[in-house]
């Protein structure tokens, strides 16, 4: 980043890619573009120590690993990360196990938490010497649909102007670059769950060795983890829950009840390190361009956890966004620009359908009558008895093809 001439009470300064926020998708395409050689400069509203806090996700498809491999932050990921080849479901106390690797032919997805990618990726950035700037103030999108698009913000008092080629919108479900697409050049979709995730990180053991979705007249529970040593387990609550209600103890209790009595056992409490409620929503917004604006990841879309999709998604927006803006750089071409909000959403519509149809299989919908329990039991049912129906549940939880 050069700091051209000062103007009166604004300092200009010049990037060919500007990435709104520091998440994972806004790391991970800073990354792949500084180790091709093109210049890129994150702007992110928190501070270094709160990105590197989020408790998030726990899953990642082997798409997430390879990328991440290919970016040069995968030797800790191959070191600690924990290859799973298989899950289970459990519905009303009775488990069946999912074989991804014996059904996808030698797939797996492997467990290692988002926190960890994202140090992965902070320390990377900061080993290259690449400019992120943290606590970023006001930050707001200019000229977004011309040749010279900018970004404005302040840090430490100073107002700043960021001229660009690119505007790379990694900012979340609440950020400011969606929010700067004119509403008549964007459509929303949206399904808001009357419930939410009650997650609790703890020092603990897991209770399997494996992944556990339990669905249950109760509500829905997940068994997942971080390490052999920590746990990290999620209850479904009503959408108006608050996480103060909710002591431990309470926790542990209503967790095992909706557990399978062989996975319940299995459980060992202990004192929460983390707990949190995450509200579940599907959205997408189209298209993911607008101009020199590129939306990518949570920008751009959401899903509810249940299919352990959303941080890969975000990495299967940043492999095609990164690959149009090298042949751009590269090869003088714009095609991958051009076709890279159709690709990026063909993807992530499947994506939205699996974690869709995953959360309606699992969680208790207690406005529903007594059909939809019994469509539930049905799905379970066809999973015990199809390899077809496994077969389709397992090619989507390891990811669909990029
Ligand atoms: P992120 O939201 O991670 O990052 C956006 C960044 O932009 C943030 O650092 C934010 O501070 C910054 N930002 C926002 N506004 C800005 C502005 N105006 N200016 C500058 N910066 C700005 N996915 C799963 O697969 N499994 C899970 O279990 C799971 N659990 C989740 C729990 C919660 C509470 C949430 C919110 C999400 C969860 N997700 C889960 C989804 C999550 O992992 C996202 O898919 C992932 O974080 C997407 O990464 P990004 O697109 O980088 O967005
Ligand atoms: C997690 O470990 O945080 C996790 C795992 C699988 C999911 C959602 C969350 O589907």
């Amino acid at each position: 980043m050069q700091v051209e001439d000062s103007r009166e009470a604004e300092k200009q300064v010049r990037t060919q890619v500007a990435i709104i926020g520091a998440g994972p998708a806004g790391l991970l395409l800073g990354q792949l573009l500084s180790r091709a050689g093109i210049d890129n400069v994150i702007l992110e509203r928190r501070d270094r120590d709160y990105v590197l806090s989020r408790i998030r996700a726990g899953v990642l498809e082997q798409g997430m690993v390879d990328l991440l491999q290919e970016a040069g932050v995968s030797e800790r990921l191959g070191r600690e990360g924990l290859v799973h080849d298989g899950f289970s479901l459990a519905f009303h106390g009775v488990l069946h196990r999912i074989d991804l690797e014996e059904l996808t032919g030698g797939r797996t997805v492997t467990v290692y938490g988002q926190t960890e990618v994202t140090r992965d990726l902070v320390e990377a950035r900061q080993a290259l010497g690449r400019p992120t700037i943290y606590e970023a103030q006001d930050v707001a999108l200019h000229d977004i649909d011309s040749a010279s698009p900018r970004v404005t913000f302040r840090k430490d008092g100073q107002l700043y102007e960021l001229a660009c080629d690119f505007i790379a919108g990694c900012d979340g479900y609440h950020g400011v670059s969606r929010a700067s697409v004119p509403a008549a050049a964007l459509h929303s979709f949206e399904r808001v769950y009357p419930f939410g995730w009650l997650g609790v990180l703890v020092d603990r053991p897991p209770a399997s060795h494996e992944l556990v979705y339990a669905g249950h007249e109760r509500g829905f529970a997940l068994c997942s983890m971080r390490s052999a040593e920590r746990s990290r387990y999620y209850i479904q609550v009503p959408q108006d829950e608050r996480v103060e209600d909710w002591s431990d103890e309470a926790f542990f209790d209503e967790l095992r009840a909706r557990l399978p009595s062989e996975t319940a056992a299995a459980v060992t409490p202990g004192p929460s390190i983390e707990k949190s409620i995450a509200p579940l929503r599907s959205f997408v917004a189209e298209p993911m361009r607008f101009g020199r604006l590129f939306l990518a990841g949570d920008a751009a879309h959401i899903v509810p956890p249940t299919g352990a999709k959303g941080l890969n998604l975000a990495a299967s927006d940043i492999r095609y966004l990164f690959d149009a803006l090298h042949q751009h750089y590269n090869e003088g071409s714009d095609a991958g620009l051009d076709g890279y909000s159709a690709r990026a959403l063909a993807r992530v519509w499947k994506a939205e359908r699996f974690s869709w149809w995953m959360t309606n299989l699992l969680h208790h919908f207690p406005e529903r009558d007594g059909f939809d329990g019994r469509i539930q039991q049905a799905e379970f049912d066809y999973l015990k008895q199809s390899r077809a129906a496994c077969t389709a549940l397992a090619e989507n939880y390891v990811g669909l093809p990029y």
